[in-house]
């Protein structure tokens, strides 16, 4: 893996009044995820230890040894990964969109500093090149320390980390350069704000090929219907291809589910719902990942089937 800091990693450090998780959160050695992006509840885990504690320019990044999710990172107070359950976030955010093409040669990863995205896309022998732009290296250095089985997506040579800002690296992008642009983003609170607004998107599109993909966590459909319906809207405005919502279950992401949202660009058209190019599970050419835990061909479908209030608000803001 080649490694490269862009003259771009100079997006502001986060603000004192940010979400940046001041309350404690590890209370008579329970971890609970308290933040305003869900006032009234919290998730709580059991903690064994804490392994790491540190503040990069960005965020509070902190790992800690649960009682029984593994290994937990967390930035700025909020749960990104539990060694337990982090196969379903990342084997769907990776494989709706990948499977969905024919294909795919040059992948770029927007954030997933962790490298589960990139173990994940390494899985497919197709694939030539993959960028990643992550802005904050301690959750680089952090995810190579304490969550090997993760961040082993680093050691694949067709993976190349560029340490920046990912809206100025897809700003900087050659046109129609990307088969699939994935994008592994926080919240949008902090550092991961731009990433859900529409010039991010915007250049996103551009960057990509005729037909080429995009999928972006997308939040919960229990917590922020008006953020998805706003990513909704703008993505109808941007991505002349198709626009899709998919969902999955998280376990220790607030409200136990998180979304995705699926758009390909004009071109050859993109069905979504039915994968045409399976994984060729030994097509990662690094370490042996084994095998995939959570994403199958029935799952990936199942994942466009939303609730009806979810569907009736999606389609809403989908009507031309
Ligand atoms: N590669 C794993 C990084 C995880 N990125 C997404 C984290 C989202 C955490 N918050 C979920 C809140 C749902 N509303």
């Amino acid at each position: 893996m080649a490694e490269q800091t862009t003259g771009a990693a100079v997006k502001r450090p986060r603000e004192e009044d940010d979400n940046g998780g001041d309350m404690p959160s590890i209370i008579s050695g329970w971890f609970s995820e308290i933040s305003p992006m869900w006032p009234g509840e919290a998730h709580s885990l059991k903690v064994e230890k804490v392994l790491f504690e540190g503040k990069s320019d960005y965020q509070k990044v902190m790992v800690f040894q649960s009682a029984t999710y593994g290994k937990v990172l967390v930035l700025d107070g909020v749960i990104q990964l539990t060694e337990r359950d982090e196969c379903a976030y990342q084997e769907m955010i990776t494989h709706l969109p990948l499977c969905s093409i024919p294909n795919p040669k040059k992948v770029l990863v927007v954030g997933g500093g962790d490298g589960g995205v990139l173990r994940e896309v390494a899985r497919h022998s197709s694939v030539e090149h993959i960028d990643i732009c992550e802005i904050d290296k301690m959750v680089v250095d952090v995810s190579k320390e304490f969550f090997p089985g993760v961040a082993v997506g680093f050691e694949d040579p067709r993976v190349k980390l560029h340490i920046g800002d990912g809206v100025a690296f897809l700003k900087a992008a050659p046109e129609g350069s990307y088969d699939a642009v994935i994008v592994d983003s926080s919240d949008p609170v902090g550092p991961a704000q731009e990433l859900f607004e529409k010039p991010f998107f915007e250049s996103v599109a551009k960057a990509l090929r005729p037909g080429g993909v995009m999928c972006t966590q997308a939040e919960s459909i229990w917590l922020h219907m008006h953020i998805i319906e706003d990513i909704v809207a703008n993505c109808h405005q941007v991505f002349k291809g198709s626009v899709n919502y998919a969902w999955t279950t998280v376990p220790t992401y607030p409200s136990g589910v998180i979304g995705f949202m699926l758009c390909s660009t004009e071109g050859p058209e993109v069905d979504f719902k039915n994968p045409i190019n399976p994984i060729d599970e030994n097509g990662n050419r690094g370490k042996s990942i084994g095998p995939l835990k959570f994403y199958n061909k029935e799952i990936h479908t199942a994942a466009f089937s939303l609730p009806s209030f979810a569907k009736k608000l999606i389609e809403a803001k989908s009507a031309k």
